[in-house]
């Protein structure tokens, strides 16, 4: 008996010891503020595959608010973690995500949403890769142009649903953009209707489109722009409710994940015309492979970087996919 119980004691202390030998030496953390996204599956699933690739542990956590932060923060620097990349549940966490992370000598990156300092601007000391949000708000606007004369459409006859966030930075950016360009093409002011989102999501575009809708019943054909996909889908589907298709709404969104593909696979087009696709490669593999050269090789990843997108419609989804 004792001599099976040491037997059995011999094989769990090598086999602890060959899992010692296999676990990884580095260990990086991807904390994002909305696991349940297409955006931000796609960000983990990049990641991974830099994991894969340089062979270090990806820890991916879903970190839905400032207390979730701070603590899976401390959980990363207790598991022998060396870094992580975060795109925070709030840009005003900025300071104390800097200051958790640097009590815990954790290296870390924010990616898509930048930190905001307690004196209310960027953190610019803080490594970060974010789209060019003004630009890529420009672009959709852009298209929202062409569509309409496209179409022959009467900007007198169309309201604008601009879906707005602005506790976020780079989401007023992006809706800033779009309606600069419209204004910039002689789109009337009086037509543009601001519908806060009180959530970043598909329901909170809904229930604020359903809002400006009731308001402004007398309107027949609609443009909307949002932030991401999120906040123009809610509303596509608020205005389906209120009797309006594809053939009376041109909505663009931002992001080009998964998520728009189906709306682009249904069999009749729908009021989603199209989505700037942004690089979720970029934002997933890079910044995973630029924590590690910065742990591994000590090779500290530029200050900021700046991505780009491309309208996918119906017409080009599958080449860009
Ligand atoms: C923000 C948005 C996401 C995505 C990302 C690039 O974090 O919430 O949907 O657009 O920027």
């Amino acid at each position: 008996m004792k001599k099976r119980i040491i037997i059995l004691l011999a094989v769990f202390i090598l086999a602890g010891m060959s899992l010692n030998v296999a676990a990884k030496d580095v260990k990086i953390g991807f904390l994002v503020k909305q696991p349940e996204e297409a955006w931000f599956q796609d960000e983990w699933k990049f990641a991974e595959a830099a994991a894969n690739d340089y062979d270090f542990e990806l820890v991916k956590i879903g970190a839905t608010d400032g207390e979730k932060v701070l603590s899976a923060i401390d959980n990363l620097a207790s598991q022998g973690a060396q870094g992580f990349i975060i795109c925070t549940p709030d840009v005003k966490l900025g300071p104390a995500i800097a200051a958790k992370a640097n009590m815990n000598k954790l290296k870390f990156m924010s990616v898509d949403d930048r930190f905001v300092g307690s004196n209310g601007k960027v953190m610019e000391e803080v490594h970060h890769m974010g789209i060019s949000a003004y630009n890529i708000g420009k672009l959709v606007g852009k298209t929202l142009v062409e569509q309409m004369d496209n179409r022959n459409w009467d900007y007198n006859d169309v309201g604008y649903l601009v879906m707005t966030y602005d506790q976020l930075p780079t989401i007023s950016e992006r809706t800033q953009g779009a309606t600069d360009v419209l204004l910039e093409n002689a789109f009337p002011e009086a037509n543009i209707f601001d519908s806060p989102m009180k959530t970043l999501d598909t329901e909170g575009s809904f229930n604020a489109a359903n809002f400006a809708l009731t308001k402004h019943s007398n309107i027949n054909k609609w443009i909307v722009a949002g932030g991401n996909d999120s906040s123009v889908i809610g509303a596509i589907r608020a205005l389906e409710g209120q009797g309006f298709g594809a053939n009376d709404v041109i909505g663009i969104g931002i992001n080009g994940s998964n998520f728009v593909i189906n709306e682009f696979e249904k069999d009749e087009p729908t009021g989603f015309y199209a989505s700037v696709k942004l690089s979720a490669r970029q934002h997933g593999y890079e910044t995973a492979e630029l924590m590690y050269k910065w742990i591994n090789e000590d090779k500290e990843p530029p200050k900021v970087t700046w991505t780009s997108g491309t309208i996918m419609t119906r017409d080009n989804y599958q080449e860009l996919n």
